[in-house]
């Protein structure tokens, strides 16, 4: 009977000692140890020994039997302590290792334009003003001395949203509410920068683009204010030697109208593909308010006078940045926007 009980603890010690997991490690406890186990089979079969060795063997069953327990209780926390270990591996974080690269965003490089244009009238004493992409057909075209039968109001040139409305295709209705506003009082001096909307959509249109428009109203304003206005601009936006040209042209809303060039970015002025050998490159559209524009505005044309301007955000864009397809500015290529700012 000794026998045997040393054979069993020497066998459970074995079995305990291989177990790695919690698991088995159950299940042996159970053989040994449970109501059917081994070791209270063999404490059963006391009944069969000899009387006085009864007392011996029972002591001996149960000091093996808190032996094994504690041993059991040993293994069990060892391997409980394997598997936090385990779950600690897996939720290492290594410090030390550098931080994903954060993709910031920049400034488009229209919005880099507009906001350059504007701090250049900002230095001249110009305020910027604003009004709705929604026009109506009397801002847009008649108060700027639109003909009824002038080409832009066609619904083939418009987007029209009734008779009565439509998406300005230029931002002056937008100095027309300024004027009306702060009629009698002068000066005016603002900038308008927006988006403007017209029906061509082609390699070289958009049908949506921005443009940035001027307006200069007080006493005593002539075309050589709004020369020398043109040129300090030209100078600040495309360099201090900038030169411009001033072309006779026409514009319902201007008397006299002027188309105003800078030389050739290109080949400044030698004459190449760009400026088509001319040596001067078109930035903007200008000319002295007409009297009848002032008029409806509430300004009397007898005692102030006014010049106004625009140009294509896009064209200055291209011009200073050496852009040559338009449609490079919507197609949201980060490849592209990923260049400015
Ligand atoms: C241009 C060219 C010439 C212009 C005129 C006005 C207003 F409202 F004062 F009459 N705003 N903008 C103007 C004049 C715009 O763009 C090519």
């Amino acid at each position: 009977m000794l026998k045997k009980l040393k054979e069993l603890e020497d066998q459970s010690r074995q079995s305990i000692a291989g177990v790695n997991n919690l698991a088995e490690l159950k299940e042996i406890k159970v053989k040994l140890l449970g109501k059917k186990g081994a070791l209270t089979a063999l404490l059963r079969s006391l009944g069969t020994v000899a009387p006085e060795e009864r007392p011996g063997l029972g002591r001996e069953a149960n000091i093996l039997r808190e032996e094994l327990e504690r041993v059991i209780e040993l293994k069990e926390s060892s391997l409980r302590d394997l598997v936090k270990a385990g779950q600690w591996e897996q939720e290492r974080i290594d410090v030390t290792l550098p931080g994903r690269p954060i993709d910031s965003g920049q400034k488009h490089p229209l919005t880099i334009i507009i906001e350059e244009i504007k701090e250049i009238f900002y230095g001249l004493g110009f305020q910027v003003a604003y009004g709705p992409d929604i026009e109506s057909d009397y801002y847009n075209f008649e108060a700027l001395n639109i003909p009824a039968d002038h080409p832009a109001r066609d619904m083939q040139d418009s987007f029209y949203l009734n008779p009565q409305l439509l998406l300005r295709t230029h931002t002056s209705p937008v100095q027309i509410r300024v004027m009306e506003k702060l009629a009698p009082n002068l000066p005016v001096r603002i900038i308008a920068p927006g988006k403007v909307y017209r029906r061509d959509d082609d390699a070289t249109h958009s049908p949506m683009f921005h443009q940035v428009e001027g307006l200069v109203v007080d006493r005593d304003i002539t075309f050589a204010d709004l020369k020398g206005t043109l040129l300090l601009f030209a100078r600040e936006m495309f360099g201090s030697d900038q030169k411009i040209r001033l072309r006779p042209s026409y514009f319902p809303f201007t008397e006299p109208s002027a188309e105003v060039d800078i030389l050739c970015v290109m080949c400044g002025g030698k004459g190449c593909r760009v400026c088509s050998n001319t040596g001067w490159l078109e930035i903007l559209g200008s000319g002295m308010v007409h009297p009848r524009v002032l008029e409806v505005s509430g300004y009397n044309p007898r005692e102030v006078t006014g010049f106004a301007f625009g140009m294509g955000v896009e064209r200055i864009a291209m011009l200073k940045y050496g852009v040559s397809d338009l449609r490079l500015f919507f197609s949201n290529d980060l490849r592209f926007l990923k260049q400015f700012g």
